[in-house]
């Protein structure tokens, strides 16, 4: 099936505002993206990503392929090649209140584009960046809440309503995120299409948000791309070891293809639930400093600290730890001392 997400380099009308997406590219910031452009004239929504990893955001796809839009986005690269000729440009940030991006771009191009950024809606806090621009800020779950607005076509107001539910967690209340407005809007999309868009919009929310964690997904990637789905950097004395959250067993990547690591080391942390057990298992891969990776392997062998780790029977790359709380949050202050020491 086409999806909008899928498409290379749209008609870009004269003089026009760009809708531009934070770098994480989640569904959120992607959805924000395509509503708002759906009302604001000559707007063209930009990803800010690489078309390439189009398909490492199953959610966005999802929720695309479940209610299609005809709206085509320019992703990041595209868009630096129009910045770089064009001067006739505005840009509108939303879901991040900061210019960033992951893609390499030269300094004086980046001081172009900021000088462009006209408007910003987030629910971010506030970065002070911009200050020439007209900020929208509110703590709310969901950009989308912000972006809402009672004239969008129905299929923005549906996907709207799918995003708003993903990130409050079906308006949990013990989410911490839900707000009334977040409330609100969800009250008022279904008031406004009728009721039976309840059931329809609740279901599609679970299956936008149960994309993510589909072992097809995670199993059809390579080791690398599955790598940079959540990641995240520890730097400490010079030293960068990369951590990578996985939802699929360590064990599906194996006798892939030798990909090459850009940090001194790569630590890929799976988590998978099966039943009522939650099993946590670590790979390190070698990156530029082979040091850098014995020293976490060593570690790793004697205990790993609050980890709890020891290596996984009849794998000599695989440990495994007992602490099943042990995430991320955990792993990186604990990575920090042994560089630190
Ligand atoms: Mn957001």
């Amino acid at each position: 099936m086409s999806s909008p997400l899928q498409c290379t380099v749209p008609p870009i009308p004269p003089n026009p505002t760009f809708i531009l997406s934070n770098p994480s590219g989640d569904l959120d910031s992607t959805i924000s993206s395509y509503s708002l452009s759906s009302l604001i004239p000559n707007s063209v929504p930009v990803l800010n990503y690489r078309s390439t990893d189009v398909k490492l955001k199953p959610d966005s796809l999802k929720a695309l392929e479940l209610h299609p839009i005809d709206k085509h986005p320019l992703y990041v690269d595209d868009f630096f090649r129009y910045c770089e000729v064009e001067s006739e440009f505005n840009i509108i940030l939303v879901d991040h209140n900061s210019l960033s991006f992951t893609s390499p771009h030269s300094p004086s191009l980046y001081s172009k584009m900021s000088s462009r950024v006209i408007k910003i809606i987030d629910h971010h806090s506030p970065s002070n960046s911009h200050s020439h621009a007209d900020i929208y800020l509110e703590g709310v779950a969901s950009c989308c809440t912000l972006i809402y607005r009672k004239d969008m076509e129905n299929v923005y107001k549906i996907l709207v309503a799918i995003t708003i539910l993903v990130d409050s967690n079906f308006l949990s209340p013990t989410s911490g995120k839900t707000t009334e407005k977040d409330i609100s809007v969800i009250t008022s999309i279904i008031e406004d299409l009728g009721p039976q868009y309840q059931e329809i919009i609740y279901r599609h929310a679970k299956e936008v948000n149960d994309a993510k964690f589909s072992t097809e997904f995670w199993k059809g990637l390579t080791k690398k791309e599955a790598s940079r789905i959540d990641y995240k950097e520890m730097k400490v004395e010079g030293v960068v070891v990369g951590v990578a959250s996985v939802l699929v067993e360590l064990e599906s990547y194996k006798g892939g293809e030798e990909e090459e690591v850009e940090v001194d080391c790569l630590i890929i942390g799976s988590c998978v639930i099966n039943g009522e057990e939650v099993v946590r298992e670590l790979e390190v891969v070698e990156g530029k400093n082979k040091e850098v990776s014995e020293k976490v392997r060593e570690w790793l062998d004697s205990g790993g600290g609050l980890l709890q780790t020891r290596r996984k029977e009849g794998d000599d790359l695989i440990w495994r730890q007992e602490n099943a709380k042990g995430s991320r949050k955990v792993l990186m202050p604990e990575l920090e001392k042994i560089f630190k020491d």
